[in-house]
């Protein structure tokens, strides 16, 4: 196969529409602010994936800086792993982190796209697997159990087997009354997890999660500030419940930090921090070294190729920001997510993208930023 050589980097801003607002005990997500990456190449493919800038103010930025490496790629082959050394020598003095460390791992993403659609294959198959269902769970943010209720039983009937909520936002006692109603809805045989979203101190984290032991949860995620690796340790240390932790953790060296502070019993690294596919290859093999699950965060398209591949692979988290722009969203079959092909399986809705396009990540409502 004939190597790709990439002319251009394009990147459109879009606010798209949420099934369903996510609230948690770090703030709320009312909508979906994407940035669409495209490389394309003189042989006319284009690699495709989507960075999710969490709040509308960082669209702006994430489109200056991916405007920024566009031009330094040009003329390079598609060689993911080699364009990504290049870019931690680079940027070593700033640091692969933050919106930059979201930019290059999203053009990671798109690299192996790109590479997926030229050879025809999905980027599952690239990687020495094939495409296979990856059990998937319902993520929700912070619920009201008695107005959630039908719309919980719903997520079951669709397949789902696991469900995780949100908590934080209020006392132990509302945990546990939320956590009671909820497994009393969704039954012993779904799996429940809680996520406090770094809402803790590690003091009151052990005092929740030993109060928490009884209803068997499948994971207690974040209990603490994701980089509070200590204090991860200990409430694993003080408490029952499973810990789970890493959508927070930038590149494969903040996995390997948090594994040895032992900070968790699970870990689910986020693609578009973890450095895109080729960051997820070198956190896996830790994980496997380490026994440890690996579920995803986020991203659904390529966490079902990733995933297909991870010797350790636990749940697909099915936190949906991007089918409003997708043409081909992925589907739950069984209570499984499968990963589509070729490539990523990503192509745009261009008629959706039109319609949520936001022209220089610049959000009506949001003050205008201050001249530079
Ligand atoms: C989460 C993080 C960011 C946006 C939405 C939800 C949450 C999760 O921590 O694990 O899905
Ligand atoms: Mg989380």
């Amino acid at each position: 196969m004939e190597q790709l050589v990439i002319t251009d980097v394009r990147a459109r801003a879009v606010v798209a529409p949420l099934r369903r607002p996510i609230r948690t005990a770090s703030g709320s997500i009312e909508a979906s602010p994407l940035v669409l990456l495209d490389v394309e190449t003189e042989q006319g493919v284009t690699g495709r994936a989507y960075l999710f800038a969490y709040t509308p103010v960082a669209l702006s930025p994430l489109l200056a800086l991916a405007a920024q490496l566009g031009p330094m790629l040009r003329g390079q082959s598609v060689v993911p792993l080699v364009l990504q050394e290049r870019f931690e020598r680079q940027f070593r003095l700033l640091g692969l982190q933050g919106l930059l460390g979201m930019v290059v791992s999203g053009l990671d993403m798109a690299f192996w796209d790109a590479l997926g659609k030229a050879a025809g294959r999905p980027v599952a198959a690239l990687l020495g697997g094939e495409p296979r269902p990856v059990r998937a769970y319902d993520s929700w943010g912070l619920v009201d159990p008695a107005k959630d209720a039908a719309a919980l039983v719903r997520s079951l009937e669709l397949g789902f087997r696991g469900i995780k909520i949100k908590l934080g936002g209020g006392s132990l006692e509302q945990d546990l009354a939320t956590v009671r109603e909820v497994r009393s809805i969704v039954g012993d045989g779904t799996a429940l997890m809680v996520d406090y979203n770094q809402s803790l101190t590690p003091a009151e984290a052990t005092r929740r999660a030993r109060a928490l032991e009884p209803f068997g949860l499948e994971w207690l995620e974040e209990p603490v500030a994701a980089e509070d690796l200590r204090g991860h340790a200990q409430v694993r240390a003080r408490a029952a419940v499973p810990i789970q932790t890493g959508e927070n953790w930038w590149f494969p060296r903040d996995a390997e930090r948090a594994l040895t502070a032992g900070a968790c019993d699970r870990m689910m690294p986020d693609l578009m921090k973890i450095g895109g596919i080729t960051g997820w290859l070198s956190v896996m093999g830790l994980a496997r070294a380490a026994s440890m699950p690996v579920s995803s965060h986020l991203f659904i398209e390529a966490s079902a190729h990733v995933l297909a591949v991870t010797p350790t692979c636990d749940w697909l988290e099915h936190m949906d920001f991007g089918s409003a722009v997708l043409a081909h969203p992925c589907r739950l079959v069984d209570g499984c997510v499968t990963a589509q092909g070729p490539g990523l399986g990503i192509a745009w809705d261009e008629a959706a993208v039109a319609r949520h396009e936001v022209a220089g990540g610049r959000v009506p409502g949001l003050p205008a930023p201050s001249r530079p």
